[in-house]
């Protein structure tokens, strides 16, 4: 434990990925206090979905913590604890849809479709980013991936997530719109990452050729991908329970 927490190594001031991961590790951490400090506080209703964005953003700055150090000690990207984060993180988020339109009827069958879609793209996705890199192939899993996000979006803008949450309070509603922005735009930073650090990113089209700075570049977009979405997320959920009692 001890040696968990001495473990600082110094980041050159123009390691740009390190010093994402850094601030990645303290801004999870920030708010993951926030949020479990909060649950106490919150309405019996809200306090599960409050405790998510606080898992959330734990086991993020768990996983920041180790990418951290893993940056930096091989000058490597990070991606399968990456995706392990993801594979816990996203369908978490998942949780978070059913629980805040569970009150107006949400069935466990949709928790599951948006798990399952979420599960394909987080695997397609590592596959193509790790397993077949180098290939033409990689922009294949790309698409798949992208289907699964499409099905994802779908489900919340226009499906059963959008359809309950149009039944519920006002404030419910207009949460859900909200979460549902940071699927369709938040989220679509994740895709750019992509095309930007794998050789067949976008159509097999390698968009920067020089590889260290094409998976720095991924790296970073990640980075900030996550800070926004898993906090901000995080966040919408909480002013949800500030605001509906
Ligand atoms: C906290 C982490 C989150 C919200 C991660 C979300 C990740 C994605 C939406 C990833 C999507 C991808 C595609 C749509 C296509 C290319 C491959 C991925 C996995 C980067």
């Amino acid at each position: 434990m001890l040696q968990f927490f001495l473990d600082i190594k110094p980041i050159a001031t123009d390691n740009y990925v390190a010093f994402t991961f850094f601030v990645g590790t303290m801004a999870m951490m920030a708010a993951a206090v926030f949020f479990f400090m909060e649950t106490s506080s919150t309405a019996p209703q809200w306090r599960t979905s409050v405790l998510v964005s606080g898992l959330i953003t734990f086991i993020a700055a768990v996983h920041y913590y180790y990418m951290r150090g893993y940056n930096l000690d091989t000058g490597d990207s990070p991606t399968f604890f990456r995706y392990v984060d993801w594979l816990l993180t996203v369908p978490l988020m998942c949780v978070e849809f059913y629980l805040i339109t569970k009150k107006v009827g949400a069935k466990v069958g949709l928790l599951w479709k948006l798990i399952f879609a979420s599960v394909v793209m987080l695997v397609t996705g590592y596959i193509g980013e790790a397993i077949h890199p180098e290939e033409t192939v990689s922009w294949v899993w790309g698409f798949v991936s992208g289907l699964a996000y499409f099905y994802i979006v779908y489900l919340v803008w226009f499906g059963d997530v959008a359809k309950l949450a149009s039944a519920a309070s006002p404030a419910v509603n207009s949460a859900v719109k909200t979460l549902g922005w940071f699927v369709l735009v938040g989220w679509a930073i994740y895709p750019l990452g992509y095309i930007l650090g794998t050789k067949g990113g976008l159509f097999g089209m390698e968009l920067v050729t020089d590889r260290a700075a094409a998976k720095a570049a991924m790296d970073i977009v990640y980075n900030i991908g996550d800070a926004i979405n898993k906090i901000g997320f995080g966040l919408v959920i909480y002013a949800l329970s500030r605001s509906e009692k």
